[in-house]
């Protein structure tokens, strides 16, 4: 019996990266909703700075912020790109509302559970904030940016969200948000700071294997929705961090080898012992990285906030007059 193949953006994707010379999946895919309970463990842990960092910018800066994005006295909205739980951007949030900002906040995401409880979550935190979840890729989403007359729009892609795409990727990102946007608009961009790599190694080598757990479950999603037989067992977690470029770089090799079968797409796959499949870039940047990429992309930064330490930069950019 001829069996039948239905294509979706995930078995294609899923297909062409274990195909391929060095086996690569889509970071992008770990966010379904196991996924995305097993990010809220990674960002509990302390040895995962990065959303303390955040934090502690926006609970020192939440009132410097609000005067950088310029409302005047209009209104305004606050579009946030893979917003996941919302957790820092509550503290911005509720600080608006307190000071009587008229403006309506759109969470996107690419996780519908995610979305979901956000919105309902708001509406018991924070009764008078308008809210409008959005559930699609970032990519997709921005073509869907209505660029409507005269309110100012506000875009957070936080929580070092931009880590994940190379560097041609984050040029094409925010040339084609540029493109969307109106010349008073704005765009809010968490980044991690290059570092010691004992500090990022720890962060994306945790000792509680939430971070393997994290990875592994993408394998698991394989199985359960394109019908693969892998066995997370035979697979373990590498983390690398290469100081000169600011890359992190997330891996799962093979503990053996093994043939793994995905019906859905009709195919089996070899592993030798050892061989990874890359899952995953974190990149880390400087401040003239991020410089360039503002430069290069039609933006210019209006501001950089820092947390103590400096490990991480929350950089407004407002575009190129
Ligand atoms: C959600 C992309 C910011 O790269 O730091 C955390 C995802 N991966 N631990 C990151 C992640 C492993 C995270 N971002």
């Amino acid at each position: 019996m001829e069996q039948k193949i239905i294509h979706t953006d995930f078995s294609r994707d899923v297909l062409e990266g274990l195909s391929s010379e060095q086996k690569y999946l889509s970071s992008k895919y770990f966010y379904n909703d196991e996924g995305s309970k097993i990010f809220q463990d990674i960002m509990r842990m302390p040895e995962y700075y990065l959303t303390d960092c955040e934090l502690e910018i926006f609970t020192s800066f939440k009132q410097e912020i609000l005067n950088d994005f310029e409302i005047k006295d209009g209104r305004f909205e606050l579009l946030e790109l893979g917003a996941g739980d919302g957790l820092k951007t509550k503290i911005l949030l509720s600080h608006f509302l307190e000071q009587k900002i008229d403006f309506k906040y759109l969470p996107i995401d690419i996780s519908q559970d995610a979305v979901q409880t956000l919105v309902d979550e708001l509406k018991t935190e924070l009764p008078d904030l308008k809210v409008d979840g959005l559930i699609g890729d970032y990519f997709d989403l921005i073509g869907d940016i209505e660029v409507n007359g005269y309110l100012k729009k506000i875009v957070l892609f936080l929580g070092s969200n931009i880590g994940n795409f190379n560097n041609q990727t984050s040029v094409d990102f925010f040339t084609h948000l540029k493109a969307v946007l109106n010349p008073q608009d704005q765009v809010f961009i968490g980044f991690d700071m290059m570092k010691d790599s004992n500090v990022i190694l720890n962060a994306y080598n945790d000792p509680h294997g939430h971070t393997s757990a994290f990875n592994l479950n993408l394998l698991q999603r394989i199985n359960d929705d394109l019908g693969g037989n892998f066995n997370i067992e035979h697979f373990k977690h590498e983390e690398f961090y290469d100081e000169t470029s600011g890359t992190a770089s997330s891996y799962l090799i093979s503990l053996k080898k093994q043939k793994i079968e995905i019906s859905g797409l009709n195919s089996s796959f070899l592993f030798q012992k050892g061989e990874s499949i890359f899952m995953e870039m974190s990149q880390k940047y400087d401040l003239e990285m991020i410089d360039e990429l503002a430069s290069k992309t039609g933006f210019e930064v209006v501001r950089n906030y820092f947390d103590k330490r400096q490990y991480f930069v929350n950089s407004l950019w407002k575009l190129k007059s």
